[in-house]
């Protein structure tokens, strides 16, 4: 075995965005492309020599080649030790344990979440720092200066590794340990909810459908749920990871898991349904008859966390991405706690989780998390809601029709424009970005501007400031619009309109038929459909 050093060249469109970097699989399988930018991760953590770290990825079509690359150039750059899921599988989540729990120097994980994949699809790579969480900002930076100034990379020469079975092996100087993906991470959710209810809840004939949509959560879902809890076999479908997702989208919402809402709006629906995305990080909740938003559904799970052991003492704070529903906000009023708004993008949580600020938090991409990891949680979220249900007694519809007459209910919707050229979407946020200080006072489509302004975050633990994190306008009676270009696209610009609208009186309305006045007033401030050509959103969630 010798170490190659590869001559090369900067390579364009090298910037992480929301979460890591994502492309297109082809961009990335091309010439040093994934080379290029595993270097410059060794760049921009300030050199992998004699470091540990965890690697892992969703079983995407280029994963298994993907992970072998990132070993190979692991052992040429002198990390001492690799932590890998056995088959290169491991969850975001379960990563984010393994980190923590192993105390290593971050890890590398192989997803592009809730992209479709395979050949056609997309890929992607991210670096999660020793906390278990995504590179905050300065590291992502870091990262991005090295790829537009290097040279030349550095692999070892060697076959491809076995990483079929557990156990340790050497990769030239480098020791490379394969782990069961799922062991770790079973036993953690054991430490944080109360296993002995969920056993009886199902021994009571409690009815589970959860679609792990042919991603990384179905051997997760098929040990925990079935294995250790006793829910029937079968109650995971499509639990087997394909490359390609079944040709399927795994992003876990009411379009793209429409055979999962469908049963639950059928009359013989199980008593809850649940799904995760392509890693394993996003959750969609759904009762018999009910999609929970994931705003609604973080505001549900702050309201009633104390029913689950490991937040028993209480929650000490409580955070949501800019654009979520402030939902939550009125849970964390009532209950006294702190609440924090950050930007979208788990990894500005991170702060506030490390510092013992806050121990829930979520955000409306449907993620939503605790302190027990770093990464949004999946299967955790599934698992909380099945706790609170199991102590509650009621089903989920019952508990949002408890939990809205009680706080209100903040209807909610997002409305997704996707592969809109880039030069337009750019010119309808600079549009409205000029005209925000003006609007303040106007009456649009009978609603009157509050407030207007575009999103900047100061860190209150590490005092950094981050600008341009979407546009947002306050109207009367705690509406809200806001608006901001996705960062997790790999075509085009995606456009994303946050529509919300709190009522206190009638609790039972369709999400749009409550929104229109507020989806109206969006289109009157943008001119967006005509801007863009497009009758409608492609998307609604
Ligand atoms: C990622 C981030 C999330 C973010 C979401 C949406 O999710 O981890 O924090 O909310 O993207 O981002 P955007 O609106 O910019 O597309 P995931 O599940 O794709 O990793």
């Amino acid at each position: 075995m010798s170490i190659e050093t590869i001559a090369t060249r900067p390579i364009d469109g090298q910037k992480p965005g929301t979460s890591g970097l994502r492309k297109q699989t082809a961009v990335f399988q091309g010439p040093h492309f994934l080379e290029n930018f595993v270097q410059s991760i060794w760049a921009g953590i300030g050199g992998a020599a004699g470091k540990t770290l965890v690697l892992g990825g969703d079983g995407r079509y280029f994963n298994a080649e993907a992970a072998q690359v990132v070993l190979r150039m692991a052992a040429a750059e002198g990390v001492a030790k690799v932590i890998v899921g056995q088959n290169a599988l491991l969850s975001t989540p379960a990563a984010s344990h393994l980190i923590r729990k192993r105390g290593t120097d971050g890890g590398i994980i192989l997803s592009a979440s809730h992209n479709p994949g395979g050949p056609d699809g997309d890929f992607g790579v991210k670096f999660n720092t020793p906390n278990g969480g995504p590179a905050p900002e300065s590291v992502t930076t870091a990262i991005f200066e090295a790829t537009k100034t290097l040279t030349e990379y550095r692999i070892l020469t060697a076959q491809d590794v076995d990483l079929g079975t557990p156990g340790t092996l050497a990769l030239g100087d480098m020791k490379v340990e394969v782990v069961d993906p799922v062991a770790d991470y079973a036993l953690l959710m054991e430490q944080i909810f109360d296993f002995d209810a969920l056993r009886a809840l199902f021994a009571g004939g409690f009815r589970l459908r959860f679609d792990a949509m042919h991603a990384v959560t179905g051997p997760y879902a098929k040990a925990i749920l079935e294995d250790r809890l006793g829910a029937p076999a079968g109650s995971v479908v499509n639990g087997t990871p394909l490359p390609d997702f079944g040709k399927g989208h795994p992003d876990p919402n009411p379009i793209w898991a429409k055979t999962l809402v469908d049963e639950m709006m059928s009359r013989d629906a199980p008593d809850f349904g649940a799904a995760s995305d392509g890693d394993g990080d996003r959750n969609m909740i759904m009762g018999r008859g009910i999609y929970v938003t994931p705003s609604d559904s973080l505001a549900a799970l702050a309201a009633n966390a104390s029913l689950i052991p490991a937040y028993a003492g209480g929650l000490k704070g409580v955070a949501r991405s800019m654009p979520t529903s402030r939902a939550l906000d009125r849970v964390a009023a009532d209950m006294g706690l702190d609440c924090y708004e950050t930007p979208t993008g788990w990894k500005f949580f991170g702060n506030l989780l490390d510092s013992g600020r806050i121990t829930l938090c979520g955000e409306e991409s449907a993620g939503t998390g605790s302190d027990h990891v770093r990464e949004k949680d999946g299967l955790w979220a599934v698992l909380a809601w099945l706790n609170i249900l199991a102590k509650r007694d009621m089903p989920v519809k019952a508990l949002m029709e408890d939990h809205w007459a009680r706080f209100g209910r903040n209807y909610y919707s997002r409305h997704d424009y996707e592969g809109v050229d880039a030069t337009i979407a750019n010119a309808i946020m600079d549009d409205l970005r000029t005209r925000l200080p003006d609007l303040p006072g106007q009456e649009v489509n009978g609603l009157t501007i509050e407030a207007a302004d575009e999103f900047a975050y100061d860190d209150p633990v590490d005092g950094s400031r981050t600008e341009a994190q979407g546009l947002r306008i306050d109207l009367t009676g705690g509406a809200r619009i806001v608006l901001r270009l996705s960062g997790t696209g790999t075509v085009g610009a995606t456009i994303r309109v946050y529509l919300e609208k709190v009522d206190t009186q009638v609790l039972d309305r369709d999400a749009q038929d409550a929104l229109a006045d507020v989806v109206a007033a969006a289109e009157s401030l943008t001119g967006l459909r005509v801007k863009t050509g497009r009758a409608a959103p492609d998307v609604i969630t």
